[in-house]
């Protein structure tokens, strides 16, 4: 039983080590420097259809998300030029763009290809802005992303 273990576990050591080979050849490719990124057109983008910066709302809040220039696929579907939606939500500092969004509080991700959701927020200010991503999460080279827009809840 033992020695089956030690088998298998060598054998995943060595898939592993195969598998950072891969990672570390494509990326010193010059063919894949942008990565997981997918290239936008240079007219894509993201904006709140029915919300402006200094808005004063009440919560529970429907934010209507506008795309133009690109379409809408889920998580997963790689087609060209298309995307999903995440919103992030008083998010302080920028992600990484090279790398996957992570899912947190302050950047949800509306993978099933969604254009619109409801928000609760708590009374004063918040911060919202719209930002694309491919099928890996990653966003676009150029990101396509909207105007950091300050809303206030009544
Ligand atoms: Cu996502």
């Amino acid at each position: 039983m033992r020695s089956i273990w030690a088998k298998t576990y060598s054998a995943n050591n060595q898939f592993t080590k195969l598998l950072f080979g891969i990672l570390l050849l494509l990326s010193m490719n010059s063919v894949s420097a942008d990565g997981l990124r997918t290239a936008a057109p240079k007219d894509a983008h993201v904006y709140f259809i029915d919300l402006q910066d200094g808005d004063t709302v009440k919560s529970p809040l429907l934010v209507r998300f506008g795309l133009s220039g690109m379409g809408v696929a889920p998580a997963g579907v790689e087609q060209k030029h298309t995307g999903h939606h995440h919103l992030l939500l008083n998010l302080e500092d920028m992600p990484d763009m090279e790398i996957p969004l992570p899912s947190t509080e302050n950047i949800v991700h509306f993978g099933k290809g969604q254009t619109e959701t409801t928000i609760e927020l708590t009374e004063g200010t918040h911060t919202l802005q719209l930002l694309l991503g491919n099928h890996y999460h990653v966003p676009h080279n150029p990101p396509v992303m909207s105007d950091k827009i300050t809303i206030i809840i009544k």
